[in-house]
């Protein structure tokens, strides 16, 4: 008997930094989305594509974590990942290994409470403990809370049990069509990718509060003819001088820095030389500005 090709829609959910964006590139087997030990690093939807020819296709759905917004930016970041929850096939949300349920959990599980779509949980950083009964505690104590439709410790850095969460999505998908062809991979323009990874490499680099009123705008990408080279012009926008300042660095170095670690990643993902320069501007309050929100790519 001839199996049907599967294909539907899976969001990621969970609180910043449990490793959402980490598993969504690790199942699909590419850096897309950007990640960092930094709450809020991801900052719009993103759409990735796993295809299994024989078995079918995943659309995965990175969103920013949920958490309280404190300013426009945040409200929509937020709305992004609530409105998600009912157009989507299946849930998959992120834990951190622990049974202690906090308000952002509760917050979570009312919100699923709103909907009919069914959910993976799935306790990530399973590589941080050291006793394997701790996960057999934290398993009991979530499946009290709520009917998940499966369970599954994983590590999405390690990459264990991610094949089993692929399985396990399959086995909840509908019968569909192919929704993109073999090749894709995501929706986001190569410019935004280019523009997310100078992004983390500044996370990176920087210590807190400047990493939050970041954005990075790509004035020029621009194939050198004949040559196997791509020139490159971006801007860091930050919000204070004192921030460009550090984003700078004595002579120079911090922006250095960045630079040549996003040229780097840069390269592998375009599978080119790359020429990368780098600008800062302040733009103050810009996290407040529906135009320049809009601007830096985080709306739709
Ligand atoms: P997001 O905010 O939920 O998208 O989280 P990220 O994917 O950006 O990851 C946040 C941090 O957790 C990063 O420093 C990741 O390297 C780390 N991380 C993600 N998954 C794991 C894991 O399975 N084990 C460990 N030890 N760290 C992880
Ligand atoms: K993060
Ligand atoms: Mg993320």
């Amino acid at each position: 008997m001839e199996n049907k090709f599967k294909s539907g829609f899976v969001t990621l959910i969970g609180r910043p930094n449990v490793g959402k964006s980490t598993l969504m590139n690790h199942l699909i087997g590419q850096k897309i989305a950007i990640t960092s030990n930094k709450p809020q690093t991801t900052r719009n939807r993103i759409q990735t594509v796993y295809t299994d020819e024989e078995r079918g296709q995943i659309i995965f759905l990175d969103t920013p974590g949920i958490h309280k917004a404190k300013n426009k930016l945040g409200e929509y970041m937020v709305n992004v990942a609530e409105h998600t929850l009912n157009e989507v096939d299946l849930i998959l949300w992120l834990v951190e290994p622990t049974d202690y349920i906090g308000a952002g959990e509760q917050h979570i599980i009312e919100m699923l409470k709103n909907t009919k779509t069914p959910v993976i949980l799935v306790i990530n950083k399973l590589d941080t403990l050291s006793e394997r009964d701790q996960m057999l505690t934290y398993i009991d104590t979530y499946r009290k809370v709520y009917d998940f439709a499966e369970i599954v410790p994983a590590s999405a850095l390690r990459g264990q049990n991610t094949d089993l969460i692929i399985d396990l999505i399959f086995q909840y998908l509908p019968e569909g069509p192919m929704f993109y062809d073999v090749d894709t991979i995501t929706d986001q323009p190569e410019r935004q990718i280019v523009a997310e990874l100078i992004r983390e490499k500044a996370l990176h680099a920087l210590n807190e509060e400047i990493p939050h009123g970041i954005a990075v705008s790509i004035e020029r990408m621009k194939d050198r003819k004949g040559q196997n080279i791509v020139d490159i012009d971006a801007t860091i926008i930050c919000e204070r001088d004192s921030h460009k300042g550090i984003i700078i660095g004595k002579g120079g170095a911090m922006l250095k820095k960045i630079g040549t670690n996003a040229r780097y990643e840069i390269e592998r993902l375009l599978g080119c030389k790359v020429n990368l320069k780098l600008w800062v501007k302040v733009k103050k309050d810009w996290r407040d500005s529906d135009i320049l929100i809009k601007n830096f790519g985080y709306k739709e």
